[in-house]
């Protein structure tokens, strides 16, 4: 799927509408200013990286919430314009590494790399799944909803037709769950969606849960992944700098290890890592937030540890 030499394509996403803390929209600034590109560099990819997005223009001077849906047509137009990004990248076979922002952008960058590999799958690490319908949510918040447009559930709502339901259930996975809604879990379980809660992880270890959750998604190992990290996966006290923290996270390894896990399959064509608000917390918890964010990305990418 990727071409020769192997290109990571770093889309920067300055964007908060879909949630209401201001600062994420620092997080790529902040991801690339400590060094990111020079890392993958350095593990031999080739990077390209022309700037951060601008979602400037497209900022809707109307915007008046939708039902409870906040910032609807803002965040249609920006998640919109990321799934055309996303999807040009992965034609030419880069590896496009978006960086949030929130993680309604991951309506957008799903929407881009199905819409090149309809049969991808979809690893979603994160402390939340990400799966409420403008019926379900309580907080309006689109960050929370990406998953359920991208499988086509709940009312349809105009502003969002581009939104293709281009998701199967089957093509999903969850791993790091642990701040699931209840309506969430109802549609989890009536749609038959696997996730792997930090129960599991405790369980199983994070080795074989990888390897659990692959052989859902992937039992052939040749599908293309789609891997989403929402940086809030990780426990606070490793990533503190988030605007949902959860206690009981995954640990700096876990975090790691499932990054690492997936490079090594050899499938991965696209990558999130979403959520990293340098604006939340104290200054050191804010560059140690960072620079967990740029590790996960190198992880996934390549580095090992030996
Ligand atoms: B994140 C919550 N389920 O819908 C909601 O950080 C939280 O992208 C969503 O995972 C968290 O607002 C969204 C309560
Ligand atoms: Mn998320
Ligand atoms: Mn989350
Ligand atoms: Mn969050």
């Amino acid at each position: 799927w990727l071409s020769e030499p192997k290109t990571a394509a770093i889309v920067g996403c300055p964007f908060s509408g879909g949630q209401p803390k201001p600062g994420v929209d620092q997080g790529p600034i902040n991801l690339v200013e400590a060094g990111l590109i020079s890392q993958l560099s350095e593990l031999g990819w080739q990077v390209k990286f022309d700037g951060h997005h601008q979602f400037e223009e497209i900022k809707a001077s109307d915007d008046p919430p939708i039902g409870v849906l906040k910032n609807p047509r803002l965040v249609s137009r920006v998640t919109q314009s990321v799934a055309e990004v996303v999807s040009s990248h992965v034609k030419r076979g880069e590896l496009p590494v978006t960086l949030g922002g929130d993680h309604s952008l991951a309506m957008g960058t799903i929407s881009g790399t199905l819409s090149q590999y309809p049969d991808a799958c979809v690893i979603w690490v994160d402390a939340h799944a990400d799966i409420n319908t403008p019926e379900t949510t309580d907080s309006g918040n689109i960050h929370g909803m990406p998953v359920s447009f991208l499988l086509g559930l709940g009312s349809k709502i105009p502003e969002f037709s581009w939104v293709k339901p281009l998701l199967k259930p089957g093509q999903l996975v969850y791993i790091g769950l642990r701040d699931v809604d209840a309506g969430e879990k109802r549609i989890l379980r009536e749609n038959g969606i696997k996730s792997f809660s930090m129960h599991e992880v405790d369980k199983y270890g994070i080795g074989k849960v990888v390897e659990m959750a692959l052989d859902h998604v992937n039992p052939q190992r040749d599908r293309p992944i789609h891997l989403s990290f929402d940086v809030d996966a990780l426990d606070p006290s490793v990533a503190p700098s988030t605007g949902t923290p959860v206690r009981g996270g995954l640990t700096f390894r876990e975090g790691h290890y499932i990054c690492e896990a997936i490079y090594e399959t050899g499938l991965l064509i696209a990558l999130d890592l979403m959520e990293v608000n340098p604006s939340l917390a104290d200054d050191v918890s804010v560059q140690q937030t960072v620079a967990v964010g740029c590790s996960l990305v190198r992880s996934a990418l390549g580095e090992v540890l030996l």
